[in-house]
Parts: structure tokens; C-alpha cells; sequence
């Protein structure tokens, strides 16, 4: 057959080729095996084909991602489409004007939180993983055997949900490596301490449950690809592109079972660079633990601090203290890795003073050597708990205006472009959205940063 998978643009982003989204490529590198023909059209990369826009709308973006979608569509049995909540209006917009001309389906986090809204929008198949990112291919196979079986069958069964788990020891270990190949990752542009770098994800899912982070059924299953996999991936990627600067994009690098044990000192034989996410927490900072990683090139790490009161933290569901916080910033910069931490303001139980608190911990962790911090505004996404049940949390929003499947809505961008849909009974949304600025712009003038222009980065 003759499959396209589509990578939808980001356009509320300053830049849409930092990373590439590895979920379509891995799709595609399981198909090209099984013998069909492959393409991935990517539509993110505005600017690169338009340097003279300055600062593109949504619309002009659009309608050049319509005009090359069409002309690289045409001839495709199978579209596949990938969505995240922030980009499915537009993915539906593409959709649109081929509705009923091919076989359609859709995959990806926006698929997987909300499968039976995404059904309504009219797409053939919904394909839904069984793990927190990765997990689509089981459903992918599934897929291409029902549309081969019975070519299209519309009456039922279009929601496709296969269970990922295989009882392998690395179940990431079965499929071929993400197709890079099919998209032009020269194009792409991350550097680590001046490396060029690329992104690898290691291992799967999640088991903490954070209460506004966005989860759907199986996000807890641990599974990932073995330290061998994951260094015939790093010796690709030098092969082919000659880069030594890797981003794990896992949820939290060292929740994988072996990541002490097998996949630093594998690490530490490849000569890279890295950055990743750390998951904070009592048990798991220990000085030796930073020590091992930046033996094996760690050179930044990213915390998702949240907040620095511990009742919020608490409230939550982080299963890390403001303490614990504070030693992941200390034992970062006595080994030499430089730390990065992610906030938010208007999490449940937010009031004036605990903004303060977040403002005064973020400059007192400046003073120490925190070299960067971001401070978004709580975005409940589907899937999070404080979206599914806010009355429980006590976070107020109305969810007409969350409505990820018709409405673009960002919590990220150029600062005068998005808004707090969130408030609390002492805090507006319009404060919120100083509040933000203020924190932030507080800790950048402690650490001697200047302001920020757009947040798009991770
Ligand atoms: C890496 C990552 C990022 C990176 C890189 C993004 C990129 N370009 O890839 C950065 C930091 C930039 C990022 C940004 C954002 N992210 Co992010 N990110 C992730 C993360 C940690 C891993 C994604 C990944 O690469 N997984 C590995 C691949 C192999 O898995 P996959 O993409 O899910 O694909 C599999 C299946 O979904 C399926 N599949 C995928 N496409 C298709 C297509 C078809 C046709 C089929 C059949 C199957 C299929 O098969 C694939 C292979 O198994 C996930 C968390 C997670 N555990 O999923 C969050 C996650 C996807 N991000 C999320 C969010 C909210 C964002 C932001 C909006 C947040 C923000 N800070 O503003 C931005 C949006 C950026 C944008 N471009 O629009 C949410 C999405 C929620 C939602 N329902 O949409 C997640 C799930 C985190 C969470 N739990 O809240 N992100
Ligand atoms: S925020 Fe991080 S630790 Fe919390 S549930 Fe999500 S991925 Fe896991």
C-alpha cells in the first residue's frame, strides 16, 4: 500500500523544527518494514521555507501546510494522521479537504486521550497506544490487517486499541528505528553545549500520576528499548548526521529500571553529550546518582518542579518536595551538570503567597547557579485528572473553552498570545497571566538572563 503519514505544524511555536516527532517516523519505519511504501510529509518548518515572515499568522502557516498536504497526498491509499491536543483543530482542517477521497486515520497523544470525540470529527480509524508515548504500532499492524482483510470497514470497530505489551523484557527492542530518514532532520536545529543533537526516546510511560499531567489508560506501563538499542540508535544518528548531542525525551530518564545499573555505563562508552528529564524525589537524589550521569555525558538536566509549596505539591500528586527540588538544583551544579526546572502558576491550591513562595525559591536557586527556569500557566489537557474532575482539585475552568478539538489553545508562545483558561478563588485568570510574567521575569533578572521573547522550547 501507499501510506502518508502527516506531521502537523506547531505554529503557536517561535519554531516548529527543534524536534522532530518521533511517533509518525517509528510508525513509519514499521511500515516501510512490512513492505509498504512510505511517506511522511512534514508541514511544521514555516519559517525555514519563509524566512522573510517575520512573525507568520496562524493562517498564512495553514494555508501553505494545505497547498503542500494536497500536492504530496495525492495517489496515498492510507493517510495517518498524528494530533496533539494543542495541534488538533489544524488536523482536522487537513482533514478535511480530503475527507471520503482515501482512507484516514489518526494517531498520536490527542487519539489516544479522547478516541471517541476524535470518531465524531469523521476520521476512518482512531488508533489508541497502550503506553505512555510510544505503544502505536501494535495498532498500526491492526490496523493495515483490517483495512487489507476487508479493505474498509466503517460499520464498527474503528477505534483500535491493541495492547502494547508483549511480556519482552524491552518491547521497544522489536521494531526498527524511527524512519529519520523520511523527514529532512538536517533542517532540525538543537545544540547541547554546542553539539548538534537530536532526540531519543528511551523508555516509556510513566507510574507517578501527576494530577495535571495529561494520561490515558496503559501511560503507566514501563517499557523502553534496551541500553544495546539505544546505542545502535546513537551510532546512527552519529553515522548518518555526524551529531554527538542526544535529548532523551523520555517522561523521566531515571525511572527506567536499569538506569543505573546498565543504561549509564552503556552511555558512558558512546562519547555524547546529553540532557534529559529527571524525575524528582527523596529516594531518588543521591549525590552519586548526578555523579554517574555526568560520567556518562549528562551535560543539563530538566526537573518538572512544579511549584514551591510543599501543600501544592502535595495536592498535586509530584511525590517530590520543595527540598527535594532544592537538592536536585544543588547536587546539578556541584556536578558539574547544569540544571533547568519547569513551574507553573494556578495548580490547585495557588493563592497570592504561594506565587510568592514560587518567585522567592526560583531567585534564591539563581543565586546558587540555577541557569534556567520555565514558568508556564496550568493548562488542563484532557486526560489529566484536573481536567477529567476540577470540583475535586478545586481548579476552576469552564471546559467549553477547553475544547481541544475545535479550538486552538495555547499555553506557550509570545507573551500577549495566550491566556490563563484557569482561575481560583482568590486569583483571576488576567492575574495569573501577570503573575507568570512577574515570576519569571524576576528569576531571569536574578540569574542574569535576559528577557524572554516566546517560550518554545522543553
Ligand atoms: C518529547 C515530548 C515533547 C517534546 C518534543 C515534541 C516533539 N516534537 O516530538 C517537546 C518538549 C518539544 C514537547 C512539547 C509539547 N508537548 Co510534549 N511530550 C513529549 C513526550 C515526553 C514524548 C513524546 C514522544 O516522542 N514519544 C515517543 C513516540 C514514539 O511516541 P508517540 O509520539 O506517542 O507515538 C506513538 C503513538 O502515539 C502512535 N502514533 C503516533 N502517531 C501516529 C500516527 C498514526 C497514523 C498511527 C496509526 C499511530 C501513531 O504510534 C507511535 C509509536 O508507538 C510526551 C509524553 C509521552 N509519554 O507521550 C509529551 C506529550 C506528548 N506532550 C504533551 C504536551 C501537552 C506538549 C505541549 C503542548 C506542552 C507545552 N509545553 O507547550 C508542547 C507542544 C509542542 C508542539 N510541537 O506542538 C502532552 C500531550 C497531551 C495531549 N493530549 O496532546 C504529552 C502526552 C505529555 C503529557 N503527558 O502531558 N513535547
Ligand atoms: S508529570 Fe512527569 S512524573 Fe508526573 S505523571 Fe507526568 S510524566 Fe509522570
Amino acid at each position: 500500500m501507499k501510506i502518508t503519514l502527516i506531521i502537523p505544524p506547531s505554529p503557536f511555536l517561535l519554531d516548529d523544527r527543534v524536534f522532530p516527532f518521533l511517533g509518525p517516523l517509528q510508525i513509519a519505519a514499521v511500515g516501510r518494514q512490512l513492505g509498504h511504501e512510505m511517506k511522511v510529509i512534514d508541514l511544521t518548518g514555516f519559517k525555514q521555507r519563509n524566512p522573510t515572515v517575520i512573525h507568520a499568522s496562524i493562517e498564512d502557516v495553514m494555508q501553505e501546510a494545505e497547498k503542500i498536504f494536497l500536492d504530496g497526498v495525492e495517489g496515498s491509499d492510507l493517510i495517518g494522521f498524528y494530533s496533539l491536543a494543542a495541534q488538533h483543530p489544524l488536523v482536522v482542517r487537513l482533514f478535511n479537504l480530503i475527507k471520503g477521497k482515501c482512507i484516514t486515520a489518526l494517531g498520536g497523544p490527542h487519539a489516544n486521550t479522547c478516541p471517541e470525540r476524535c470518531l465524531k470529527d469523521g476520521f476512518d480509524y482512531i488508533v489508541v497506544s497502550d503506553q505512555g508515548g510510544g505503544g502505536g504500532e501494535p495498532g498500526f499492524i491492526e490496523l493495515l490487517k483490517r483495512i487489507q482483510v476487508k479493505r474498509v470497514s466503517l460499520t464498527n470497530d474503528r477505534i483500535i486499541k491493541v495492547p502494547s505489551r508483549c511480556g519482552m523484557e524491552w518491547e521497544g527492542d522489536q521494531w526498527p528505528l524511527p524512519a529519520r530518514d523520511l523527514i529532512d532532520l538536517n533542517s532540525y536545529h538543537y545544540y547541547i553545549e554546542n553539539e548538534r543533537t537530536t532526540s531519543i526516546v528511551s523508555n516509556f510511560g510513566c507510574p507517578f500520576a501527576c494530577n495535571y499531567c495529561s494520561h490515558w489508560g496503559g501511560y503507566r506501563k514501563m517499557e523502553g528499548k534496551s541500553p544495546s538499542k539505544i546505542c545502535e540508535e546513537i551510532k546512527y544518528i552519529k553515522d548518518n548526521y555526524g551529531w554527538r548531542g542526544i535529548m532523551f525525551y523520555d517522561d523521566e530518564i531515571n525511572l527506567r529500571k536499569d538506569f543505573i545499573t546498565g543504561f549509564l555505563p552503556a552511555l558512558k562508552s558512546q562519547n555524547i553529550v546529553w540532557r534529559a528529564f529527571f524525575k524528582s524525589g527523596k529516594s531518588l537524589i543521591k549525590d552519586e546518582y548526578f555523579r554517574d550521569m555526568r560520567d556518562s555525558g549528562c551535560v543539563q538536566l530538566c526537573t518538572g518542579a512544579e511549584s514551591a509549596n510543599d501543600g501544592i505539591l502535595k495536592t498535586i500528586g509530584k511525590g517530590a518536595s520543595k527540598e527535594d527540588n532544592t537538592n536536585f538544583v544543588k547536587y546539578c551544579i556541584k556536578n558539574g551538570i547544569k540544571p533547568k526546572v519547569f513551574c507553573q502558576v494556578g495548580l490547585p491550591g495557588e493563592t497570592p503567597d504561594t506565587i510568592q513562595e514560587l518567585r522567592d525559591w526560583l531567585v534564591e536557586m539563581a543565586q546558587v547557579g540555577l541557569v534556567d527556569a520555565d514558568v508556564s500557566i496550568t493548562t488542563p489537557y484532557e486526560g489529566a485528572p484536573i481536567y477529567e474532575t476540577p470540583e475535586k482539585y478545586n481548579i476552576k475552568f469552564d471546559k467549553n473553552e477547553l475544547d481541544y478539538s475545535s479550538k486552538l489553545i495555547l499555553y506557550k508562545g509570545t507573551p500577549g498570545e495566550y491566556k490563563s483558561y484557569v482561575h481560583h478563588d482568590n486569583i483571576t485568570a488576567d492575574e495569573l497571566v501577570l503573575a507568570r510574567q512577574w515570576v519569571e521575569d524576576e528569576f531571569r533578572s536574578a540569574a542574569n538572563l535576559k528577557p524572554l521573547l516566546a517560550k518554545d522550547d522543553g
